[in-house]
């Protein structure tokens, strides 16, 4: 009973460190079956999967989503890229998420992205560049309330985190 108290405040103050990030598999990413090779990306890095789900995204949550690009000549583009498909959202929650993330993907433009990141590894492009991924700590909070109501995200303890972190990072 004690150590099951103890464990519990351990995972509450845990969890209140963690960072958490919006990751959209884009419709390219659908199309030729790389959804379980990009989510094992960020599995393997040790990130924790809080949220997934499959979803058409409509014209008006594209142009919010986008609204920084909506001066772009190639804005009605990409919104149209991101609607030719349903596409999965997740929320991957960790130490720094959101820079983590944005490091693992790489830069924009496929073709210029290095190797070893996931743009580099699977994209040409600058459009169909398989992943979306929040940009700043702020950035992520508004995204995640965007695509995923409250219950659709969920905290629980990772049965691994002594392995993936040091007692004094968490
Ligand atoms: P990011 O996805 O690396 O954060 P943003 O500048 O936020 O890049 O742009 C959002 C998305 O818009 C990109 O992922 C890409 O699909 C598309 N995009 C960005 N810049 C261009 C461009 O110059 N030409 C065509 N599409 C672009
Ligand atoms: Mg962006």
């Amino acid at each position: 009973m004690v150590f099951r108290k103890k464990c519990f405040f351990f995972v509450s103050e845990t969890l209140e460190k963690m960072e958490r990030t919006l990751v959209i598999l884009k419709p390219c990413t659908v199309q030729r079956g790389l959804i379980g090779e990009i989510i094992s990306r960020f599995e393997k890095k040790g990130l924790v999967l809080v949220g997934m789900k499959m979803t058409w995204l409509s014209d008006e949550t594209l142009s919010e989503h986008y609204a920084h690009l909506k001066d772009k000549p190639f804005f009605q583009r990409v919104k149209n890229a991101m609607n030719t498909c349903p596409v999965i959202v997740c929320c991957w929650e960790g130490l720094e998420a959101v820079s983590v993330v944005r490091t693992i993907t790489g830069v924009t433009n496929g073709r210029h992205a290095l190797p070893g990141t996931i743009r580099g590894d699977y994209s040409m492009s600058v459009q169909e560049n398989i992943v979306h991924a929040s940009d700043s700590t702020k950035t992520a909070v508004i995204e995640l309330k965007r695509f995923f109501k409250e219950d659709e995200l969920f905290s629980y303890n990772p049965s691994l985190l002594s392995n993936l972190y040091a007692n004094d990072e968490v």
